[in-house]
Protein backbone atom coordinates (compact mmCIF):
# COMPACT_ATOMS: atom_id res chain seq x y z
CA UNK A 1 0.00 0.00 0.00
CA UNK A 2 1.30 3.38 -0.71
CA UNK A 3 1.72 6.10 1.90
CA UNK A 4 0.15 9.42 1.95
CA UNK A 5 -1.11 11.61 4.28
CA UNK A 6 -4.38 10.18 4.52
CA UNK A 7 -3.33 6.72 5.84
CA UNK A 8 -0.58 7.25 7.90
CA UNK A 9 -0.59 6.47 11.54
CA UNK A 10 -2.30 8.71 13.69
CA UNK A 11 -1.39 9.31 17.07
CA UNK A 12 -2.32 6.28 19.45
CA UNK A 13 -1.34 6.15 23.35
CA UNK A 14 -0.11 2.88 22.98
CA UNK A 15 2.34 4.04 19.62
CA UNK A 16 5.38 2.38 18.19
CA UNK A 17 7.23 5.24 17.95
CA UNK A 18 9.54 3.64 15.60
CA UNK A 19 7.00 2.95 12.75
CA UNK A 20 5.85 6.54 13.92
CA UNK A 21 9.27 8.31 13.08
CA UNK A 22 9.39 5.58 9.68
CA UNK A 23 6.26 6.49 8.29
CA UNK A 24 5.96 10.29 8.68
CA UNK A 25 10.07 10.18 7.21
CA UNK A 26 8.59 8.33 4.51
CA UNK A 27 6.12 11.03 4.26
CA UNK A 28 8.62 13.77 4.56
CA UNK A 29 10.93 12.07 1.97
CA UNK A 30 8.43 11.61 -0.92
CA UNK A 31 6.81 15.30 -0.04
CA UNK A 32 10.91 16.84 -0.39
CA UNK A 33 11.46 15.05 -3.81
CA UNK A 34 7.99 16.97 -4.99
CA UNK A 35 9.55 20.01 -4.19
CA UNK A 36 12.63 19.96 -4.95
CA UNK A 37 14.12 20.52 -8.94
CA UNK A 38 14.68 17.90 -10.35
CA UNK A 39 18.44 16.35 -11.10
CA UNK A 40 18.00 16.51 -14.95
CA UNK A 41 16.82 20.02 -14.06
CA UNK A 42 19.15 22.65 -15.45
CA UNK A 43 21.78 23.71 -13.84
CA UNK A 44 21.93 19.76 -12.84
CA UNK A 45 25.58 19.63 -10.70
CA UNK A 46 23.77 22.25 -8.69
CA UNK A 47 20.42 20.43 -8.06
CA UNK A 48 22.33 17.62 -7.86
CA UNK A 49 24.51 18.59 -5.12
CA UNK A 50 21.28 19.87 -3.08
CA UNK A 51 19.96 16.35 -3.75
CA UNK A 52 22.71 14.92 -2.71
CA UNK A 53 22.79 16.20 0.61
CA UNK A 54 18.84 16.51 1.67
CA UNK A 55 18.75 12.50 0.44
CA UNK A 56 21.59 11.49 2.26
CA UNK A 57 19.96 10.03 4.86
CA UNK A 58 19.09 11.93 8.11
CA UNK A 59 16.23 11.56 10.66
CA UNK A 60 13.99 14.41 9.60
CA UNK A 61 13.59 15.22 13.28
CA UNK A 62 12.76 18.82 12.95
CA UNK A 63 10.18 18.08 9.78
CA UNK A 64 8.28 14.93 11.80
CA UNK A 65 8.44 17.97 14.88
CA UNK A 66 6.69 20.43 12.36
CA UNK A 67 4.20 17.15 11.83
CA UNK A 68 3.80 16.12 15.25
CA UNK A 69 2.94 19.84 16.33
CA UNK A 70 0.34 19.94 13.86
CA UNK A 71 -1.26 17.05 14.98
CA UNK A 72 -1.29 17.82 18.52
CA UNK A 73 -3.26 20.75 17.91
CA UNK A 74 -5.83 18.69 15.79
CA UNK A 75 -4.61 19.94 12.51
CA UNK A 76 -4.16 18.20 9.01
CA UNK A 77 -1.38 16.43 8.25
CA UNK A 78 -1.43 17.46 5.00
CA UNK A 79 -1.64 21.48 5.52
CA UNK A 80 2.12 21.40 7.43
CA UNK A 81 3.67 19.07 5.09
CA UNK A 82 5.68 22.56 3.30
CA UNK A 83 6.69 24.07 5.86
CA UNK A 84 7.90 20.69 7.36
CA UNK A 85 10.20 20.35 3.94
CA UNK A 86 11.08 23.75 4.44
CA UNK A 87 12.32 23.22 7.94
CA UNK A 88 14.30 20.20 6.70
CA UNK A 89 15.54 21.90 3.72
CA UNK A 90 16.92 24.66 6.10
CA UNK A 91 18.78 22.14 8.29
CA UNK A 92 20.61 20.73 5.09
CA UNK A 93 21.56 23.89 4.08
CA UNK A 94 23.30 24.59 7.57
CA UNK A 95 24.93 21.12 7.46
CA UNK A 96 26.36 21.55 4.41
CA UNK A 97 27.87 25.21 5.08
CA UNK A 98 28.79 23.84 8.55
CA UNK A 99 30.81 20.86 7.02
CA UNK A 100 32.67 23.49 4.87
CA UNK A 101 36.47 24.10 5.68
CA UNK A 102 35.83 27.20 5.98
CA UNK A 103 33.38 26.60 9.45
CA UNK A 104 33.98 23.01 10.55
CA UNK A 105 35.83 21.37 7.80
CA UNK A 106 34.44 17.93 8.03
CA UNK A 107 34.59 15.08 5.50
CA UNK A 108 31.80 12.28 6.82
CA UNK A 109 27.75 13.40 7.10
CA UNK A 110 24.51 10.93 7.21
CA UNK A 111 27.06 8.61 6.40
CA UNK A 112 28.54 9.37 3.01
CA UNK A 113 31.47 12.30 2.11
CA UNK A 114 30.72 15.58 2.68
CA UNK A 115 28.98 17.87 -0.02
CA UNK A 116 32.08 19.76 -0.89
CA UNK A 117 34.23 16.58 -0.81
CA UNK A 118 32.22 15.41 -3.88
CA UNK A 119 31.02 18.58 -5.36
CA UNK A 120 33.61 21.24 -4.74
CA UNK A 121 33.56 24.12 -1.98
CA UNK A 122 31.40 26.37 -4.38
CA UNK A 123 28.93 24.23 -5.07
CA UNK A 124 28.53 23.22 -1.76
CA UNK A 125 28.36 26.69 -0.76
CA UNK A 126 25.69 27.43 -3.53
CA UNK A 127 23.31 24.39 -3.06
CA UNK A 128 23.09 25.36 0.95
CA UNK A 129 22.21 28.84 -0.88
CA UNK A 130 19.82 27.26 -3.21
CA UNK A 131 18.03 25.08 -0.63
CA UNK A 132 17.68 27.92 1.92
CA UNK A 133 15.95 30.02 -0.51
CA UNK A 134 13.63 27.35 -2.39
CA UNK A 135 13.09 26.80 1.20
CA UNK A 136 10.73 30.19 1.32
CA UNK A 137 9.98 29.64 -1.90
CA UNK A 138 8.03 25.85 -0.73
CA UNK A 139 6.14 27.34 1.87
CA UNK A 140 4.83 30.46 0.11
CA UNK A 141 3.98 29.21 -3.22
CA UNK A 142 2.55 25.77 -2.38
CA UNK A 143 -1.36 25.74 -2.90
CA UNK A 144 -2.68 25.38 0.33
CA UNK A 145 -6.08 25.86 2.33
CA UNK A 146 -3.97 27.91 4.92
CA UNK A 147 -4.74 31.66 5.06
CA UNK A 148 -2.27 33.89 3.33
CA UNK A 149 -1.51 36.12 6.59
CA UNK A 150 -0.43 32.19 8.75
CA UNK A 151 1.86 31.78 5.65
CA UNK A 152 3.40 35.11 6.31
CA UNK A 153 4.15 34.27 9.89
CA UNK A 154 5.35 30.74 8.78
CA UNK A 155 7.75 32.67 6.71
CA UNK A 156 9.18 35.33 9.03
CA UNK A 157 9.10 32.93 12.29
CA UNK A 158 11.32 30.82 9.79
CA UNK A 159 13.41 33.63 9.08
CA UNK A 160 14.14 34.47 12.26
CA UNK A 161 15.02 31.22 13.41
CA UNK A 162 16.95 30.93 10.44
CA UNK A 163 18.82 34.31 10.31
CA UNK A 164 21.41 36.54 12.41
CA UNK A 165 18.71 36.40 15.64
CA UNK A 166 18.84 32.55 15.56
CA UNK A 167 20.97 30.02 14.28
CA UNK A 168 23.20 31.91 11.81
CA UNK A 169 23.73 34.01 15.24
CA UNK A 170 24.34 30.99 17.42
CA UNK A 171 27.15 29.84 14.84
CA UNK A 172 28.82 33.35 14.91
CA UNK A 173 29.27 33.04 18.21
CA UNK A 174 30.67 30.01 18.58
CA UNK A 175 33.14 30.67 15.80
CA UNK A 176 33.82 33.99 17.57
CA UNK A 177 34.51 31.62 21.06
CA UNK A 178 36.29 29.52 19.54
CA UNK A 179 39.85 28.98 21.54
CA UNK A 180 38.78 30.97 24.23
CA UNK A 181 40.16 29.18 27.84
CA UNK A 182 36.98 29.38 29.08
CA UNK A 183 32.92 29.89 28.58
CA UNK A 184 30.56 31.63 30.71
CA UNK A 185 27.16 29.28 30.88
CA UNK A 186 25.10 32.28 29.44
CA UNK A 187 27.58 32.29 26.00
CA UNK A 188 27.32 28.37 25.85
CA UNK A 189 23.31 28.47 26.24
CA UNK A 190 22.91 30.83 24.02
CA UNK A 191 25.18 29.11 21.45
CA UNK A 192 23.28 26.16 22.38
CA UNK A 193 19.57 28.11 22.32
CA UNK A 194 20.07 29.66 18.79
CA UNK A 195 22.54 27.78 16.60
CA UNK A 196 20.35 24.46 17.08
CA UNK A 197 17.04 25.12 19.31
CA UNK A 198 15.70 27.97 17.42
CA UNK A 199 15.08 25.67 14.63
CA UNK A 200 13.60 23.02 16.53
CA UNK A 201 11.47 25.32 18.63
CA UNK A 202 10.30 27.07 15.30
CA UNK A 203 9.80 23.27 13.76
CA UNK A 204 7.20 22.59 16.37
CA UNK A 205 5.43 26.24 16.04
CA UNK A 206 4.96 26.04 12.03
CA UNK A 207 3.38 22.93 12.83
CA UNK A 208 0.97 24.60 15.08
CA UNK A 209 0.57 27.48 13.40
CA UNK A 210 -0.32 25.70 10.01
CA UNK A 211 -2.94 23.36 12.91
CA UNK A 212 -4.35 26.62 13.50
CA UNK A 213 -3.89 26.52 16.90
CA UNK A 214 -4.65 29.34 19.75
CA UNK A 215 -2.78 31.39 21.94
CA UNK A 216 -2.08 29.28 24.65
CA UNK A 217 -1.34 25.91 22.89
CA UNK A 218 1.36 28.10 20.76
CA UNK A 219 2.90 29.20 24.44
CA UNK A 220 2.89 25.58 25.85
CA UNK A 221 4.49 24.56 22.54
CA UNK A 222 6.83 26.80 22.55
CA UNK A 223 8.14 26.34 26.15
CA UNK A 224 8.26 22.28 24.45
CA UNK A 225 10.10 23.80 21.42
CA UNK A 226 12.44 25.54 23.73
CA UNK A 227 13.07 22.47 26.21
CA UNK A 228 13.80 19.58 23.86
CA UNK A 229 15.94 22.04 21.52
CA UNK A 230 18.40 22.72 24.69
CA UNK A 231 18.46 18.99 25.52
CA UNK A 232 18.70 17.85 21.59
CA UNK A 233 21.83 19.82 21.56
CA UNK A 234 23.47 18.90 24.72
CA UNK A 235 22.62 15.09 23.67
CA UNK A 236 24.54 15.88 20.57
CA UNK A 237 27.50 16.79 22.74
CA UNK A 238 27.40 13.55 24.36
CA UNK A 239 26.85 11.76 21.80
CA UNK A 240 29.85 13.21 20.45
CA UNK A 241 31.73 11.78 23.46
CA UNK A 242 29.69 8.38 23.88
CA UNK A 243 28.25 7.79 20.41
CA UNK A 244 28.75 5.23 18.52
CA UNK A 245 30.04 6.14 14.93
CA UNK A 246 28.28 4.34 12.49
CA UNK A 247 24.92 5.50 13.76
CA UNK A 248 25.75 8.81 13.97
CA UNK A 249 27.06 8.66 10.75
CA UNK A 250 29.94 10.75 11.24
CA UNK A 251 33.29 10.76 13.27
CA UNK A 252 33.11 10.66 17.00
CA UNK A 253 35.14 12.96 19.33
CA UNK A 254 35.34 15.69 17.00
CA UNK A 255 34.27 18.61 19.30
CA UNK A 256 37.21 17.44 21.91
CA UNK A 257 39.86 17.48 18.65
CA UNK A 258 38.49 21.13 17.95
CA UNK A 259 38.56 22.24 21.74
CA UNK A 260 35.45 22.84 21.37
CA UNK A 261 33.67 24.50 24.65
CA UNK A 262 30.33 21.84 24.41
CA UNK A 263 28.27 21.16 28.06
CA UNK A 264 29.58 17.87 28.48
CA UNK A 265 33.66 19.85 28.24
CA UNK A 266 31.95 22.49 30.69
CA UNK A 267 30.10 20.64 33.08
CA UNK A 268 30.87 16.99 32.60
CA UNK A 269 29.64 14.05 31.45
CA UNK A 270 26.98 13.26 34.57
CA UNK A 271 25.97 16.73 34.93
CA UNK A 272 25.07 17.02 31.38
CA UNK A 273 23.22 14.11 31.21
CA UNK A 274 21.19 14.82 34.74
CA UNK A 275 20.52 18.54 33.06
CA UNK A 276 19.08 16.75 29.04
CA UNK A 277 16.59 14.92 31.51
CA UNK A 278 15.81 17.60 33.28
CA UNK A 279 14.63 19.48 29.92
CA UNK A 280 13.17 16.13 29.02
CA UNK A 281 11.05 16.03 32.35
CA UNK A 282 10.05 20.03 31.94
CA UNK A 283 9.10 19.70 28.37
CA UNK A 284 6.62 16.68 29.01
CA UNK A 285 5.26 19.32 31.53
CA UNK A 286 4.64 21.98 29.07
CA UNK A 287 2.15 19.15 27.48
CA UNK A 288 -0.19 18.63 29.90
CA UNK A 289 -2.91 20.48 28.63
CA UNK A 290 -2.60 17.89 25.62
CA UNK A 291 -4.44 15.04 24.98
CA UNK A 292 -2.98 11.84 23.28
CA UNK A 293 -2.59 13.22 20.50
CA UNK A 294 0.12 14.88 21.63
CA UNK A 295 1.75 11.77 22.29
CA UNK A 296 4.41 12.06 19.34
CA UNK A 297 5.94 14.96 20.95
CA UNK A 298 6.13 13.52 24.23
CA UNK A 299 7.92 10.37 22.81
CA UNK A 300 10.18 12.56 20.72
CA UNK A 301 11.09 14.12 23.22
CA UNK A 302 11.80 11.16 25.64
CA UNK A 303 13.38 9.56 22.69
CA UNK A 304 16.19 12.55 22.31
CA UNK A 305 17.52 11.86 25.73
CA UNK A 306 17.31 7.91 26.07
CA UNK A 307 19.76 8.53 23.06
CA UNK A 308 22.35 9.00 25.43
CA UNK A 309 21.97 6.10 28.06
C1 LIG B 1 26.44 27.06 8.93
C2 LIG B 1 24.56 28.74 9.02
C3 LIG B 1 25.23 27.59 9.58
C4 LIG B 1 24.73 27.04 10.66
C5 LIG B 1 25.23 25.81 11.22
C6 LIG B 1 23.07 23.54 12.96
C7 LIG B 1 24.40 24.07 12.67
C8 LIG B 1 24.49 25.52 12.46
C9 LIG B 1 25.48 23.30 12.54
C10 LIG B 1 25.49 21.86 12.71
C11 LIG B 1 26.58 21.52 13.64
C12 LIG B 1 26.13 20.49 14.53
C13 LIG B 1 26.60 19.11 14.24
C14 LIG B 1 25.36 20.83 15.57
C15 LIG B 1 24.89 19.85 16.51
C16 LIG B 1 23.42 19.66 16.46
C17 LIG B 1 22.98 19.26 15.14
C18 LIG B 1 22.32 20.31 14.34
C19 LIG B 1 23.14 18.03 14.72
C20 LIG B 1 22.68 17.52 13.44
O1 LIG B 1 21.28 17.37 13.47
P1 LIG B 1 20.60 15.93 13.36
O2 LIG B 1 21.21 15.00 14.36
O3 LIG B 1 21.09 15.50 11.91
O4 LIG B 1 19.13 16.10 13.42
P2 LIG B 1 20.36 14.64 10.79
O5 LIG B 1 21.48 14.27 9.84
O6 LIG B 1 19.74 13.42 11.42
O7 LIG B 1 19.36 15.54 10.16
Amino acid sequence: MKLTVENSTACKADMDLKSYLREKRELIDHALDRFLPREQDYPERLHAAMRYSLFAGGKRLRPILTLAGCEAVGGVLEHALPAACAMEMIHTYSLIHDDLPAMDNDDMRRGVATNHKVFGEAMAILAGDALLTHAFDVISGTVSPIKEGKRLQMVREIAAAAGSMGMVGGQAVDILSEGKESMELPILEYIHTHKTGALICTAVRVGAIAGDADELRMQDLTEYGKKIGLAFQITDDLLDLLGDEKKLGKPVGSDLKKGKKTYPAVYGIRESQGRARELMESALDSLSRFDHRADPLREIARYMVERID
